[in-house]
């Protein structure tokens, strides 16, 4: 039994940020993102018993097994859930318009929680299908559902997933500037890590945390972009300072990002709702109204190519495809 399984990416706006145990992935504290319609994988798993390893096929393109490793933590645990043995055969396709950079985590492992339960016939409601995909990666249990999520922290393994807070329904986008100076990065896994066993100003991020959730919540019960992007770029400039008081230190921005968030808050000034947030890369995206996105596009042309900036709209939790 297989067939293909579609997740969306996810954007947060309360970032995930450090891990309380890194073996099942349960973090620090709750996080809160937008699914969103822009970026999205497709994937299909069939388990056969004539493999003797697991294969991934990501865009046409046989991995290592290296990138096998997050993939394999969740077809194992469907392996445990359904009593089987077989390999998996896993098939994958990134939809990422353009440019580079953007491949994400979460639709590919939130598509695969999907996509191998499905094969393998364990029928999954969607608390049991977030948890499968936070073994894979943390960010990937919020993309089970569409619009606005929040990943309930927990304490354990059966705890820790995420929950629908709002369809997002409303007026709000996201516009995504890609910065084109890419540098070796650090992973997200990697970075939250050092932060947490090194930086003093993680304890700081920390504390700060139940205010901004308690409050973009309201935020967002108001439907109110101005207040959701207020909170969102506060809470992203926190978690990115924690990364310079690490040891040893680092950024994710780069000079090609601090031109980007400049031209945000020049969009403000200009009396546009426009707040930014970014993630650990370069990259930065525009929380802002849906219906201000062809705008606000057309300002950033004057300093950024069209092809550099995508457009985004709230999109939907997994579903299969027919
Ligand atoms: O998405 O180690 O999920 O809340 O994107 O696989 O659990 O890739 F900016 C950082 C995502 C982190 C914030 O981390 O890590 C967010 C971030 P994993 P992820």
């Amino acid at each position: 039994m297989t067939k293909w399984t579609r997740a969306h990416t996810n954007i947060a706006l309360i970032k995930y940020w450090g891990k309380e145990n890194e073996q099942l992935i349960i973090p620090k504290n709750n996080s809160l993102s937008l699914t969103l319609d822009a970026f999205y994988t497709d994937t299909q798993v069939d388990f056969d018993d004539s493999l003797s390893e697991d294969l991934l096929i990501l865009d046409g393109v046989e991995q290592d097994t290296a990138s096998l490793k997050k993939v394999q933590r969740v077809l194992n645990e469907v392996r445990r859930q359904a009593g089987i043995e077989s390999k998996a055969r896993v098939e994958s396709i990134n939809h990422v318009p353009t440019a580079a950079g953007l491949a994400s985590s979460a639709s590919g492992l939130a598509a695969l929680a999907g996509a191998a339960s499905y094969a393998a016939g364990l029928s999954l409601n969607k608390e049991e299908l977030s948890k499968l995909a936070r073994i894979g990666s943390g960010s990937a249990c919020r993309s089970i559902f569409g619009g606005f999520a929040e990943w309930v922290k927990g304490t354990d393994h059966d705890s820790s997933f995420a929950v629908p807070v709002d369809d997002a329904k409303w007026d709000i986008g996201m516009l995504f500037i890609v910065v084109n100076d890419a540098k070796k990065e650090v992973s997200s896994r990697e970075g939250m890590k050092r932060t947490v066993e090194t930086s003093p100003f993680y304890e700081g991020w920390l504390q700060s945390l139940d205010a901004d959730l308690s409050a973009i919540k309201e935020a967002i019960k108001g439907k109110s972009v101005e207040k959701v992007g207020e909170i969102a770029e506060r809470n992203a400039l926190k978690m990115h300072a924690t990364t310079l008081g690490a040891n040893p230190p680092f950024t994710y921005w780069t000079s090609e990002s601090m031109k980007a968030m400049d031209a945000v808050r020049e969009l403000r000034k200009r009396g546009f709702t426009a707040y930014f947030t970014m993630d650990a890369g370069p990259n930065v995206k525009v929380i802002c109204r849906q219906s201000e996105l062809e705008q606000i596009k057309y300002y950033l042309l004057t300093s950024f190519s069209e092809s550099q900036l995508i457009e985004a709209k709230p999109g939907p939790g997994l579903y299969l495809l027919d």
